[in-house]
Parts: C-alpha cells; structure tokens; sequence
C-alpha cells in the first residue's frame, strides 16, 4: 500500500471541490441532510489505534530525563584544594577554603553550555559534606568558608532554579572519612544523609550513586583497609524507596540503574548500537560493567546509558591542567557519540579554588555550543515532500509530516505487519547536509534494530549510511552531502516502527581551533 501527507490533502481537497459542485444544484436542505450524514459516518469510523508498545518502556521520569540529553557534573569538595582526585578522608575541614565563589557564575557556564541540569558531588569518596549536615561534623560547618555558614549544594540549587536549571546530588556510598562505613551503622548515617539532601534543596532531578570502593581509608582515625560486599552491604532496595518516597520524579543512577545506567567508561563514548534496555537481575553499583556500554537487546528493563566525562583529564580541578581542557572539537566528538547514540552527556565542569568555573572551560564550551547551535538552528529537511512505503490505517494521526514537526510526541507508523518501511523526502531542490537526526517515539519502546539512508544521486538511489539503534536520538554525522532526495529505510525492527522526527542538518564550516588562553588565575590559585 502507499501513501503519503500529499495524498492526504489531495484527498481532502478532492471531497471539498465535490461537495461544492453538488452544492450548486442540490437543494439547500438536501445538502445539509448529506453533510449531516457524513459527519455523523466520521464521527463513528473507529480511529486508528496506535501500535501496542514493544518491550520495555520508559516511565514518566526517564521521559523527562531523556529530553534533557545533556547535562553536567561538579565535582568541588577538599581535593580542589589538596590537588587531589580520591581524598583520604583525614582533611581538615579548613581545606576547604574558595576565596570567591560564585554559583552564579558557575551555573551561568553551564547554562550557556546548553547544558539542562547540574549534579554536584555534595559528598565525594572523602565523606566531606557541602552542606552542614546535622550527622558529622566533617562539613563545610567547620571551614572557614563563609564563618562556617556557608551550604554549598543550597547556593547551587538556588542559582540553578535562578537560572532554569535541573538540579542533582551525588551522594559518594564509600565514606573515607566515617568511622563506622563498612558496618550497618553507617548505613543509617548514608540515608539519613540522602533525607537530608531531599528534603532541603528543592526538586532534584538526579541522585547518582557511584561504584567505586577502593578499600583504605581514614575512617574515624582508624586508616585501615575496608571492604564491603557490594552485593549485600548497601541494602540498595531500601535505600532506593527512600529516593522513591521523598522525590518520586528523580531518576537514580548507577550501574546498574534503576533507572539510568553507566555508560561504562569515563570517555563519555556510548556503545553503538546503545540500546536503552538492559538485563537488569542480578546487577549491582560496583558490579559488572559487561554491557553497559552497548545495553542488551532486547532487554528486560529500560535503563539508558549515561556518559559521563569530565572537561578536563581529573574529575577535580588542578591548575596543571589548565591548558588541557577539552577542546571544542573533542567535545563536539562527545556529543556526537553520546547524545548521538540515544544516551544523555554528563559533562563535568571542575569549580576552581577560586569556587568558579575556570575561563579556559568556558571559552571551550562557548565555542562547543556555538558550533551546536550553528548546526541545529535550520532543518533542511523542512518543507520536504513526504512519501512513505505505509502509513498505518493511512490515518493523519500516524502520517510521515509528523517526523518534521519537531514534536516528540507525534510520529509516523506503519500498519502492525509492515516492520520495513521506507520513507521518501523529496526536498525539492539539491540540499547540502553531512547531519542527519533521527528520533524514536519512546513511550511505544526501542523499535527499530537497524536502518539505511541514501540519497539520489544521477537518477539512482545510493547508501551513503547505515546504523542499528535510534532511540531518544541517533545523530548519523559524516561528510557534505549534496541530494535533492533522501530516503529513509527501516531494514530491521521486530514490530512496526514510530518515528519521532528526522532532521537534516550543516555544521558550520571549521574555524581553526584556538589554543586555550593562557593560565590566568585572578585570585592566584596556587597548587
Ligand atoms: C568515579 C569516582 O571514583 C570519580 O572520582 C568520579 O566521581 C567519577 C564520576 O566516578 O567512580
């Protein structure tokens, strides 16, 4: 079967010129009892049902956390000031000491990034607090900072609500510091700590929780070895009903999820394919990382991959990094195999000791951003002739438009027993693109498993890509390519596809990269 949006409304305009010509002739209530009578046989046809969902699916708050795509880290605790990534956990707590913060000032940087959200180390491996929790005293209560009145995670939260950002908490489960981590006791002081940061700041979006247990520590004066079953220690189950009970919206991460998953290295690469299902039993924080890089198909749980990465090489900020942050076409690099794979990018951005994101981060991220926005300000596509192979029950509901209407929420779909559809844009004149965006409707599942692009070339049709998993998004980006038509193939999916939207889009042509400016510290950090 074949049709298309055009021959939609070619089908409503024929009706409509059909009515009026009868209309000349008929009587007046002759044509009021016809028009009755097809309003009345419209209004009983039985819509089009959509197609049943396949798989797992997304709930409400992963939903929302894939529209966010991409959102950032800040990691800031004693080790920005001992020049440290794991701190032992025997820090004075007048370590702590930034001479002009400025949430502000870092969650603008974030911001201007296009980054959505924030989640701040509120406790690192070290057990150092940002907030002057009521369970230690190993907090920026005894700093120097701000008298000891200072609260890093409310500033944050507050700039990041000032500003139209989510906010998150990381919540280190190893503790270097406390006296009791690896015996139940701790445990307590961990949720007793998770209440406090939910119930405090506001909405959070995201509680991540962390793998990594290295073993030594300070633990109340004890420096010694610890080692705690991962399996068995936490009690995940009832930590994670807490976050369920106090922030129902919030997605919590971790190995192994629940709701979204590592990536499995700190590159910021996902797995391609990535698929957002996973293989869920018998999987733990610290457990396994087999797999997570690519997902499991087709999978028992929806649980999409995160990739983490940090600007710079540390997670912390060390002035002798200075002249290695990432530069923006590594970043741009990230996103494309991050975001670009159906993940969402968690890029972290390391506050200095001044307690400000660091001018080189920033003039890499602007350029970063501006080179996205070049890209994405034009679909080219827009405006194209649609023609699909099938359009399901040929209703307007599932008509192929709705891939360019920038809607996540409409798609095109096929009849249930056509899973290799193509789609056809016709875009009336050579278009210039070497972008092409792709998105899944996500509330019906994964779908597709494998497609193919091709563009027309001297009267035949020629592969210029082809690719497996789409999800929340797949950007397919190669060189400039010239056609005046493209065509979208779905070459494998186990039930009918619903596609989102498909974009065509130009980088802007490359401007030399700049090295990073010169190491300048106003405040003079001094490592
Ligand atoms: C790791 C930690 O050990 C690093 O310090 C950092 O916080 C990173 C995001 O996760 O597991």
């Amino acid at each position: 079967m074949s049709a298309s949006e055009n021959q939609f409304s070619f089908t409503r305009v024929a009706l409509k010129k059909e009515g009026a010509s009868k209309c000349k002739f008929l009587p007046v209530t002759l044509s009021l009892i016809l028009s009755c009578l097809v309003l009345s046989l419209a209004a009983t046809a039985t819509p089009t049902p959509p197609p049943e969902p396949f798989g797992p699916i997304p709930t409400e708050r992963q939903l929302r956390w894939h529209e966010m795509e991409f959102y950032g880290f800040l990691h800031f605790t004693v080790n920005t000031f001992t020049d440290r990534e794991w701190g032992n956990g025997d820090e004075d707590e007048k370590a702590f000491a930034p001479i002009a913060f400025d949430a502000d000032q870092i969650v603008s940087a974030a911001k201007a990034a296009g980054m959505k959200g924030l989640i701040l180390t509120a406790k690192h491996h070290d057990g150092f607090c940002l907030w002057p929790s009521q369970y230690t005293e190993h907090s920026v209560k005894n700093s120097l900072w701000q008298n000891g009145k200072g609260d890093v995670v409310k500033e944050i939260s507050r700039a990041c609500r000032r500003q139209g950002l989510k906010f998150g908490v990381y919540l280190s489960p190893w503790d270097r510091n406390h006296k009791d981590y690896a015996r139940p006791e701790y445990i307590t002081y961990y949720r007793n700590q998770l209440r406090e940061l939910l119930t405090h700041y506001g909405d959070i979006f995201c509680v991540w929780f962390d793998g990594a247990n290295g073993g030594d520590g300070f633990y109340g004066g004890a420096r010694e070895k610890r080692t705690i079953d991962n399996r068995t220690y936490y009690d995940w189950d009832n930590t994670r009903r807490i976050v369920r009970e106090l922030m129902p919206l919030a997605v919590m991460f971790s190995d192994a999820g629940p709701d979204t998953r590592w990536v499995g290295n700190e590159r910021g690469i996902a797995g391609d394919p990535c698929w957002a299902t996973l293989n869920a039993a018998g999987r733990y924080p610290g457990g396994d990382s087999k797999d997570l890089n690519s997902g499991n198909r087709p999978g028992t749980d929806w649980i999409p991959a995160e990739c983490d990465v940090s600007i710079r090489p540390g997670w912390f900020y060390h002035a002798r990094e200075d002249a290695r942050v990432k530069t923006p076409a590594q970043l741009l690099d990230i996103y494309y195999q991050s975001v670009g794979r159906g993940a969402c990018l968690n890029l972290n951005l390391p506050p200095d000791r001044r307690g400000r994101i660091h001018e080189n981060d920033i003039q890499s991220l602007r350029e970063f951003r501006r080179i996205l926005d070049a890209t994405f300000a034009h679909n080219l596509a827009r405006g194209a002739r649609l023609t699909a192979s099938n359009v399901r029950g040929d209703a307007k509901q599932f008509a192929p438009g709705n891939v360019l209407d920038d809607k996540r929420d409409t798609y095109w779909a096929t009849d249930d027993n056509v899973t290799a559809p193509n789609l056809i844009l016709n875009l009336r004149q050579p278009v210039t693109f070497n972008v092409v965006s792709l998105r899944e409707y996500l509330p019906l599942g994964q779908r597709i498993e494998a497609f193919a692009l091709d563009s027309w070339q001297d009267g035949q049709w020629v592969e210029f890509a082809a690719g497996t998993s789409i999800g929340n998004h797949r950007l397919v980006r190669g060189g400039n390519l010239t056609t005046s038509k493209l065509r979208l193939r779905i070459t494998r999916a186990p039930v009918c596809p619903a596609l989102a939207e498909l974009g065509l889009f130009a980088e802007p042509p490359r401007s030399p990269e700049q090295p990073p400016a010169p190491a300048a510290r106003p405040g003079g950090a001094k490592q």
